[in-house]
């Protein structure tokens, strides 16, 4: 056993894991037993969101407890300045064992290589599925085998190589199943006499809403690409026939990727189970970001749209967590550093944004918990053709800001759109399908939420 004080702590992130591929968020497309384990041994959050929906930004969030405009990652091409603080550099420092093990994607070399871990191997930015190169301690190798399964081998042999006498905090980090989703071997035929069925909102028209969501290139049936489906389709499909093939193409290989890592957080709990270390580890599962499986017809994130900034988070922790529970209450990102430190007893520095949410996970509610959040997406037509925008998230409401006609921080916007408002009542409409921004009934809201994003944009500091 290793000391019971400090609890050990096994992160496990998967790339672009949306909740709805999961069947402990009620899935209806695929099994994810694994995961469930976590979630039925633990607790399961239904309301997790990220801050900023791309992969560079939360990571960088989750490790310092910041926003981006603080931390200074905003954009993809943003590299993470490590001598910032950091949750594993303070777990090091009070005597953890530290190691990331996977997807870093917050540069390479200089001030940008991982802080605050003892081992470290990585890919080098989005890496590969097959035999990737990675970086050990800043030496490159080329690791035989699939991407998830390596990741896996990795974390379990620094477990087995560590000391028994100090508490350990290990970052797993999968790539999978982030685009061009390519399965291995194993589970590369599951699904394949199976029509996976299509989300509700798949022929969304785009209507009711600004100009934003029209404009977007992630459609199913016309930005999918050759590399993403891998083969052409049959001849003489109707468009609604060729949409539904190329998201059956897709999605079936977005799920076999989601089961290789469902198989290899297996792997690990079992190691946990067979050294007697579970009653003292806490083992999170989430994901950098949602993620469209076809709903609003789309793939990848970015907007702030609920599937897109909802992150699974799944957190086991026998001594504090009561198994099979649920919490609806909002936790962000920038909560987890935070809540990190708490449970390993480390005070919680000033410069950290997010605050613990060990109390929730003890079913506690705390009176002043958080009841709105803000969000804040930079990339303007960067990818994807997604107009930047800022918003606030209440549990009723969602008032979204596409500001474009205003340059953003770095300057970068040469294709001013005209700024649009957009608003949902997430209780009458939980799809997101009908802006109700200029219904006279919602005056009232618009004008409370707008007060609520200022007072938002003040407290995080993003006042620009
Ligand atoms: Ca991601």
């Amino acid at each position: 056993m290793s000391n019971t004080k400090n609890p050990n702590i096994l992160f496990i992130m998967s790339d672009d894991h949306g909740a709805q591929a999961m069947s402990c968020y009620d899935s209806k497309i695929n099994e994810t037993p694994n995961l469930d384990r976590i979630a039925n041994g633990g607790m399961r959050l239904t309301n997790c969101f990220c801050t900023n929906s791309i992969c560079s930004p939360s990571r960088a969030s989750i490790l310092t407890g910041k926003y981006s405009h603080i931390n200074g990652v905003k954009t993809l091409s943003d590299r993470f300045d490590g001598r910032q603080q950091t949750f594993p550099k303070l777990l090091q420092k009070a005597g953890y064992q530290t190691a990331i093990i996977g997807k870093w994607h917050l540069g390479q070399g200089g001030v940008s290589s991982p802080t605050g871990f003892d081992y470290w191997l990585v890919l080098p930015g989005q890496g590969l599925y097959h035999n990737p190169e990675m970086i050990e301690m800043g030496e490159k190798k080329v690791i035989n085998g699939y991407v998830t399964d390596i990741i896996t081998d990795y974390s379990i042999d620094w477990l087995k190589k560590r000391s028994k006498d100090k508490p350990f905090c290990l970052l797993c980090h999968h790539k999978a199943p982030h685009r061009s989703w390519e399965p291995d071997e194993k589970h590369a035929h599951l699904y394949e006499d199976v029509e996976i069925p299509t989300p509700e909102t798949f022929n969304d028209d785009y209507k009711n809403r600004a100009s934003a969501a029209a404009a977007a290139t992630m459609r199913i049936e016309r930005d999918l690409n050759k590399r993403d489906l891998k083969k052409d389709p049959p001849p003489n499909l109707s468009p609604e026939e060729l949409k539904r093939w190329k998201y059956q193409r897709f999605i079936e290989d977005y799920l076999r990727c989601v089961a290789s890592v469902d198989d290899n957080v297996g792997r690990l709990l079992d190691y946990l189970d067979e050294e007697g270390l579970t009653e003292n580890t806490i083992v999170v599962y989430t994901s950098d970001q949602g993620f469209f499986l076809g709903e609003h017809g789309w793939f990848d994130k970015r907007f702030m749209y609920d599937e897109s900034i909802r992150m699974p988070f799944l957190i086991r922790y026998p001594r504090e967590i009561k198994p099979g529970t649920v919490s609806d209450r909002m936790v962000l990102n920038v909560d987890f550093a935070p809540t990190f430190l708490d449970y390993a007893g480390i005070p919680i520095p000033e410069e950290m944004q997010g605050r613990s949410f060990r109390r929730l996970l003890r079913g506690e509610t705390p009176q002043d918990w958080q009841t709105s959040m803000y969000y804040r997406y930079w990339m303007h037509l960067a990818h994807h053709g997604v107009y930047a925008h800022y918003g606030v998230r209440t549990e009723q409401y969602k008032l979204i800001y596409y500001y474009a006609e205003a340059l953003d921080a770095t300057g970068a916007i040469d294709d001013p759109k005209p700024p649009e408002w957009e608003l949902f009542d997430l209780e009458k409409d939980p799809l997101e399908m009908n802006s109700v921004y200029n219904e006279p009934a919602y005056a009232g809201v618009v004008k409370e939420l707008k007060a609520e994003l200022d007072r938002l944009r003040k407290e995080v500091k993003d006042e620009q």
